[in-house]
């Protein structure tokens, strides 16, 4: 392994040297700031990007640098304006002096690289000697601040790596980078992507827009930006309707026509929100074209790199584009800044060697005073036109934020060397010799705080920082202000938004819509159609099932067996426990009617009794009369199981009493009935009062074995009868069998079939014809009453059931009170002339 890099790393070497052999002489040096000291930094800045524009790459050469880039320049003043901070105090490296070397890369990786070598070499040039231990090898400068791009720092880290010299970047924030086993060496002050690629998706999702599009530069960074997220947001369930890339090493032509074609697909998706990750060169480029195409009032999330940038910001009618809010970095203060900056600006002799510097002979290029035989050159074409005016905009550019990253990463080296050079007691050990790997050991241990912000390197190498969620706001003029409307926070990955300092730049000031399709409204399920998740119809969660927010709410989930809910429910309701209740309205006459009832029976009992002996009593039945009532007087009590909770003893009493009360009763009638018949047909041999009470007997015993092989069969319980309706459960007896049941009834029906026919064999006898009228009628009011019974039972349902079973007993009961006893007690207390054996 350490071979296989060692090899490469030469090889790197090896190509790097040679490019002095393909670079044309007069493009080699780039413009550069030095200032001598003790120790020296190394910085390696973008002050001018090269060519977009290169169409014939026909031969190896590097592109010409020909545009300033502002931003470049800005960082490269913060790392002056720092170590001139750290040689002025007297705390943090007293009585050492910090010089720096500064280069211009030219966003080139081939121009990087040259420079590269020079701060790995001893001596000024960019020779490296060969040796077969570095340990001991030490560079010309102890530390690198920079690149700024990605794509850079990956290409130049390999080689830093090598030797271990300290490298801190301020904005390449490639995820690739945090990786210490490929880039042991590398820090940075800017946080990596993949927080920016999760502070976005978040953002995406606080807005609940779900139907996106990704668009990313052709590079490192757009493309691993992109990357992240895409798969962050898929996981949230956003869902990218499109993603390209813009490309960056393309022909002329090619380049635009493929914008526009990027912008042509995204009017096309009619996606209203889109991504864009790229390098702010690149925005201006797109931004143009969207502004052309007069593709208005969308949303536009912007990565750090472009969501500060003066450049686009200035682009004519940008403000056309809709809403421009994104992920921007944290500033932090550096108090003095800007009236240094405006020192060195305002210096009439710079302000003069700037103007010189512009041409591309070799006056001076950048170079300030303190260059010894250095001789600088530009091959800045835009250079040319440049004024110190330009210069001034660095001043009042509202971003500060790269420039902050920059000074941090210098006060991150400046504290690394405070500890190895033991400078805590007021004076700085200069005797100490150190290794670059020496100083990155302390570097990844430092921790200080400077101007209220905090600075260290997490394992990876990268800061505890966040972001600053920014908002474009046109409220006057052209330029916008670069509103902070919120912040992420890295360390535990968390996004606050206030919404009402963002400023929607759409018509109705409202927060734009961004979905396949609209959201579902509670207690609806998404039924996703085709290829995207976010595409669905919304469907209802039908009755008895919910949508477990906390859960999964894409399903419906059934509610408990205890529960119920109505169609579209988030929650099921308790189902609630029905039975015939003392207090219902329907039962308190039936309870009423049946006390009286009951009274009537003791009142008849009472008048039969104290009439024990009159022919009327004896007409009815004598004896077998007051077995009669009292059969009918349990029948009666056993109603009352009827109402109430069922219990276990109930619900086993109440059928065998209720049924057997009525075959004793029904017995004696029929017996009677069969006087009646015997009086006109047989001879009144054939039922002898034995008989009577044989045959009574027998009944009984009939209903007895059958109420019992019912009962042993299919025992009655009490259940919970969930399938009445949804929303309560029934607590009832079942009654087991309904043959039994059925047989029990038919049984005493039976009864009350022979009595009904043998009244009507006797109908025509005068004699018998009031007890044949009573007997009929009292067995028609009770066919009635159970004919109204059996169909009304078996299709009914609820809590009103056993209330059937009541009236129809009741009924039975007053037809044979009504229809047998009440005529007879009629004639003992207002007819007593009539109670005579004459008259029957
Ligand atoms: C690109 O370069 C060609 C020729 O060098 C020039 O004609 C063209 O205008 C340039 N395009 C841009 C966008 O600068
Ligand atoms: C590319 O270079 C060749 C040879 O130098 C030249 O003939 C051709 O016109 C160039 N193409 C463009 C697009 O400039
Ligand atoms: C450093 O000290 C010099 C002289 O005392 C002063 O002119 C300069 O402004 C100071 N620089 C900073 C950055 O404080
Ligand atoms: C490299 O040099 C250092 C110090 O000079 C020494 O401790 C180390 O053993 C050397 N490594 C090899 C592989 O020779
Ligand atoms: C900007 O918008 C104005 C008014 O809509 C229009 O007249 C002008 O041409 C636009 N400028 C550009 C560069 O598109
Ligand atoms: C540099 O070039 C400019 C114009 O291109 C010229 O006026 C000036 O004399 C040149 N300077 C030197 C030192 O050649
Ligand atoms: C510099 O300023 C002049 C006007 O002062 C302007 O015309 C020119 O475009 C500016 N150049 C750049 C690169 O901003
Ligand atoms: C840095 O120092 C502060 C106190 O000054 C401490 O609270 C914090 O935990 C330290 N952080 C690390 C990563 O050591
Ligand atoms: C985009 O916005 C327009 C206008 O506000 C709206 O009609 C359209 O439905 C939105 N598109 C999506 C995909 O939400
Ligand atoms: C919803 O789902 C969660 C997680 O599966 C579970 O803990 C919770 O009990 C469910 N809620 C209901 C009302 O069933
Ligand atoms: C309720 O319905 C289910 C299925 O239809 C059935 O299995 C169950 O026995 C019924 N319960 C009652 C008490 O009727
Ligand atoms: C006190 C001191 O030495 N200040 C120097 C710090 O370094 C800058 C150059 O970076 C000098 O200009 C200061 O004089």
């Amino acid at each position: 392994m350490l071979k296989a890099i060692v090899l490469s790393s030469w090889l790197v070497i090896l190509y790097a040297t040679s490019i002095d052999l393909l670079v044309p002489d007069h493009q080699r040096q780039v413009v550069q700031f030095r200032s001598p000291g003790d120790l020296m930094i190394g910085g390696l800045f973008s002050m001018q990007s090269a060519a977009l524009n290169v169409t014939n790459r026909t031969k190896p050469q590097t592109p010409p640098c020909e545009r300033f880039y502002p931003m470049g320049y800005r960082a490269h003043l913060a790392m002056r304006f720092a170590i001139d901070e750290i040689n002025n105090s007297t705390k943090l490296l007293p009585n050492v002096k910090l010089g720096y070397e500064i280069y211009d890369i030219c966003l080139e990786s081939l121009v990087a690289m040259r420079s590269t070598m020079m701060f790995l070499s001893k001596y000024q040039s960019d020779v490296i000697e060969v040796q077969c231990n570095y340990t001991d090898y030490s560079t010309r400068v102890t530390a690198i601040i920079g690149p700024g791009s990605s794509e850079l720092a990956i290409v130049i880290s390999r080689l830093f790596s090598f030797f271990l010299i300290p490298q801190i970047s301020y904005s390449a924030s490639s995820e690739l980078l945090s990786d210490k086993k490929k880039f042991p060496s590398f820090f940075r002050t800017i946080p990596s992507d993949k927080k920016q690629a999760e502070a976005m998706a978040l953002l995406v999702k606080e807005f609940q827009w779900n139907w996106v599009a990704a668009i990313g530069t052709d590079d490192e960074y757009g493309r691993r930006g992109m990357e992240k997220f895409v798969e962050l947001a898929s996981e949230k369930g956003v869902c990218i309707t499109y993603e390209d890339l813009i490309p960056i090493h393309e022909t002329t032509d090619g380049f635009s026509e493929k914008i526009e074609q990027i912008v042509n697909n995204l009017v096309e998706t009619e996606v209203n929100v889109t991504v864009i990750f790229a390098d702010d060169r690149y925005v201006d480029a797109f931004m143009n074209v969207v502004i052309q195409q007069q593709v208005t009032d969308k949303v536009w999330i912007g990565s750090e790199a472009w969501i500060t940038d003066a450049n686009v910001a200035r682009i004519q009618n940008i403000s056309s584009v809709g809403t421009v809010i994104g992920v921007g970095m944290k500033s932090g203060e550096m108090p003095g800044f800007e009236a240094y900056v405006s020192k060195i600006l305002s210096d009439p002799a710079i302000k003069e060697s700037i103007s010189f510097s512009l041409y591309s002979n070799n006056t001076s290029g950048f170079c300030m005073s303190g260059d010894e035989d250095e001789v600088c050159r530009s091959q800045c074409k835009e250079c040319e036109t440049l004024t110190a005016e330009n210069f001034t905009t660095i001043i009042d550019s509202p971003s500060m934020r790269v420039a902050f990253n920059v000074y941090s990463a210098v006060y991150a080296v400046a504290h690394a060397l405070h500890k190895i050079l033991k400078c805590d007691n007021g004076d700085c050990n200069r005797e100490i010799k150190f290794y670059p790997w020496q100083l990155l050991q302390q570097l990844a241990k430092v921790n200080f705080t400077i101007n209220s912000r905090q600075v260290y390197f997490t394992s990876s190498g990268d800061p505890p920082t966040g972001y600053d969620i920014m908002n474009w706001q046109w409220d006057t003029g052209a330029m916008p202000k670069f509103q902070v409307v919120g912040e992420f926070k890295t360390l535990d990955s968390s996004l606050h938004v206030d919404k009402t300092k963002i400023h929607w730049h759409t018509k109705d000031q409202q927060i734009p819509v961004s979905r396949c399709s609209k959201q579902c409204e509670p207690g609806q399920i998404k039924n996703v159609k085709g290829y995207h998740t976010c595409c669905y119809e919304c469907d209802d969660c039908p009755a008895g099932f919910f949508q477990n927010v906390t859960g999964d709410p894409n399903k419906c989930t059934q509610c408990k067996k205890h529960q119920w809910s109505l169609p579209r429910s988030q929650a099921c309701q308790e189902r609630e426990e029905q039975f015939l209740e003392w207090t219902d309205a329907v039962i308190i006459p039936m309870v009423i009617l049946s006390i009286i009832g009951l009274l009537l029976i003791i009142a008849i009992v009472i008048l039969f009794a104290k009439n024990h002996n009159t022919p009327v009593v004896k007409a009815a039945g004598g004896n077998i009369c007051f077995l009669m009532l009292f059969f009918l007087f349990c029948s009666c009590c056993s109603f009352y199981c009827f109402v109430g909770r069922p219990n276990w003893v109930f619900c086993t009493i109440r059928q065998p009493v209720f049924s057997i009360g009525f075959t004793g009763c029904l017995s004696v009638l029929l017996s009677k009935s069969f006087q009646v018949a015997a009086l006109y047909s047989c001879q009144s041999t054939c039922l002898q009062n034995y008989g009577r009470y044989f045959f009574f007997l027998a009944s009984i015993l009939i209903q007895v074995v059958l109420c019992f092989v019912w009962q042993y069969w299919t025992p009655p319980q009490v259940i919970a009868n969930y399938n009445v309706t949804e929303k309560i459960i029934v607590i009832e007896c079942e009654e087991g069998s309904l043959a039994g049941f059925g047989l029990m009834l038919s049984f005493n029906g039976a009864l009350a079939v022979i009595c009904f026919m043998c009244t009507f064999m006797g109908r025509s006898s005068a004699k018998t014809y009031n007890m044949a009228r009573s007997l009929t009628f009292s067995m028609l009011v009770y066919f009635i009453a159970w004919i109204f019974f059996i169909p009304t039972y078996a299709t009914s349902e609820g809590k009103f059931v056993p209330c059937l079973q009541f009236l129809s007993g009741l009924i039975s009961m007053y037809g044979i009170i009504g229809a047998y006893f009440i005529p007879k007690c009629y004639i003992l207390l207002f007819k007593v002339q009539c109670n005579t054996l004459a008259f029957f």
